[in-house]
């Protein structure tokens, strides 16, 4: 029997690149084998963090984890998955369907409505950007929260972009919002023993309860919003990504193609796909928006470099902006490491083959759950110079001053028909975020407070530790008002 094999990081990245057009999600396809592999996982989990060696035919792959066992699956997260995407009608951890391309197509057309890449998208990042800094200044020399000021920004640009709406600061839906998405990373996707062992189930447990009642709270919320825009749908009012599910929904209901086998979008359809680019657009960003910020306080240099690039970029006269970006590499360079050590997904969501296929010298069967472990990828020895060391230097050439890809072993947005489907939107906001706020702001340890050591807890998504923050205003900006 094949178990888990100890492939080279290296030739996985860079076959997954040409295969992953056959490697895909799917959920229905739970055998035995897949059972007995669970169990000989769960033996491996509890007895070392060694895995097997395996054969070349794999019914699941897991590639060695590199500093610490992380995990080892080859379930899919059914279970909870299940509770939160009503049997995976959204996009995330749904199956390979015409349904799921459609709903993909759906989300994509609605973002390029707001243009990624142009001014409306831009204006509202930047918006939120001085909203951002009002508070710091509010708040300065204090040692403040500002994870919450993160999550809250970068909150309302997802609203914006889903429901044409936003939050202030202290609103209770926003905190009942946090709260709900906290339990919802806490409990999903996490290798629980539910997941790897569905009948489990029928005992009481805190998790699944936790998990229930957070999903609970995210529908009134989400049904809230539906109700409302339903009331007020008319054909020329589409500004969001809600009334243009809605009326594609409309359309298809008119031209009688949801009648295609398979083919209907229901209103769980909808809503499980707003809840995805809802969830996954505030969840991902913030968490980066943690780490880059809790890196610079461990590296006052790296910090005190994008300051340099920044005022001689952008200077003290007005704000950045998109078209600023191109001119500053430091910058990209220390949100592309952040990206590379602190992965947010550092398993990607489990691929399944769609055909008999091959990674590298592996035989994939059609079936196989594929998971790909990119905290690997990116902690390769062979691939990165001193991985385990944050060096933004190393996506720069000699000089400094251009980009550059030392290794193909780098996917923090994964990759084939199943690729993250917010990166420009993610690399927009990471980009004005940060420069906003250094461009006014220096982030200090405060007094009194210890730093946490860069830990991540491991999840759906790999968790900063909480810490505070003093920002103190840089001199050029001290005694200006920041009109908004
Ligand atoms: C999937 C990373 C931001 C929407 C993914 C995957 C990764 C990822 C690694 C899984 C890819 C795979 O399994 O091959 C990130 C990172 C982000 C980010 C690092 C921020 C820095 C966003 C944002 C949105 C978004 C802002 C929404 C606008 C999605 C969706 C999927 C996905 C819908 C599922 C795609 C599918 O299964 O077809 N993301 N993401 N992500 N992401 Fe992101
Ligand atoms: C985050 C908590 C939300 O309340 C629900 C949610 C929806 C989509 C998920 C996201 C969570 C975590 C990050 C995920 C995203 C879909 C794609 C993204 C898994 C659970 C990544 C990084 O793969």
């Amino acid at each position: 029997m094949a178990a888990f094999i100890r492939a080279g990081a290296l030739d996985v990245s860079r076959e997954i690149l040409s295969q992953s057009e056959v490697l895909d999600r799917n959920r229905h396809q739970a055998n035995q084998k897949t059972t007995i592999v669970s169990l000989v996982a769960l033996l491996l989990l509890l007895s070392s963090p060694v895995f097997l060696e395996g054969g070349k035919r794999a019914t699941g792959i897991l590639v060695q984890t590199a500093p610490r066992a992380i995990t080892l699956t080859t379930n899919n997260w059914q279970v909870t998955t299940d509770l939160l995407t009503r049997n995976g009608k959204d996009i995330a951890f749904a199956s390979y369907s015409p349904l799921w391309k459609f709903q993909r197509k759906l989300v994509h057309s609605a973002l390029s409505m707001f243009g990624e890449g142009a001014e409306l998208l831009e204006s509202i990042i930047c918006q939120e950007a001085a909203s951002l800094c009002k508070t710091l200044t509010l708040e300065h020399d204090t040692p403040l929260d500002i994870a919450a000021e993160m999550t809250r920004a970068v909150t309302n640009v997802v609203c914006s972009l889903c429901f044409n709406s936003s939050y202030r600061r202290g609103d209770s839906e926003f905190e009942a919002m946090l709260q709900y998405s906290q339990g919802i990373v806490d409990t999903v996707a996490k290798e629980s023993l539910v997941d790897i062992f569905p009948w489990l189930q029928v005992f009481p447990s805190k998790d699944l309860a936790l998990l229930k009642k957070c999903v609970e709270k995210r529908d009134q919320l989400l049904q809230q919003q539906f109700t409302e825009h339903k009331e007020t749908f008319t054909d020329d009012s589409v500004l969001d990504l809600m009334s243009s599910l809605l009326r594609a929904k409309l359309n298809m209901e008119n031209n009688n193609s949801g009648l295609l086998p398979g083919m209907e979008l229901t209103d769980d359809h909808l809503l499980m796909t707003v809840a995805d680019i809802f969830g996954a657009g505030v969840e991902t960003t913030t968490t980066v928006l943690k780490w880059s910020v809790l890196y610079l306080l461990h590296y006052p240099e790296v910090q005190q470099k994008i300051q340099e690039e920044l005022d001689q970029t952008v200077g003290f006269d007005r704000y950045p902006q998109l078209s600023d970006r191109q001119h500053m590499p430091y910058l990209e360079a220390t949100i592309r490491e952040v990206l590379r050590i602190r992965p947010v997904s550092p398993l990607l969501i489990p691929h399944e083959a769609l055909t008999d296929t091959r990674i590298g010298e592996y035989d994939i069967p059609k079936g196989a759950r594929v998971v790909i472990n990119l905290w690997s990828l990116h902690h390769d020895e062979k691939e990165w110079d001193k991985p385990g060391e944050f060096n933004p230097g190393r996506f720069l050439d000699e000089q400094g001053n251009k980009l550059y890809s030392p290794s193909p072993s780098y996917l923090p947005f994964g990759a084939g028909i199943r690729v993250c489907m917010g990166e420009v939107l993610a690399k927009m906001e990471l980009f004005l975020f940060l420069a906003w706020s250094l461009q006014r702001f220096t982030f200090s340890v405060p007094e009194g407070e210890t730093l946490p050591a860069p830990e991540g807890k491991f999840g759906v998504v790999l968790q900063a530790p909480k810490f505070k923050v003093k920002a103190t205003l840089r001199k050029a900006w001290q005694g200006l008002e920041i009109d908004q």
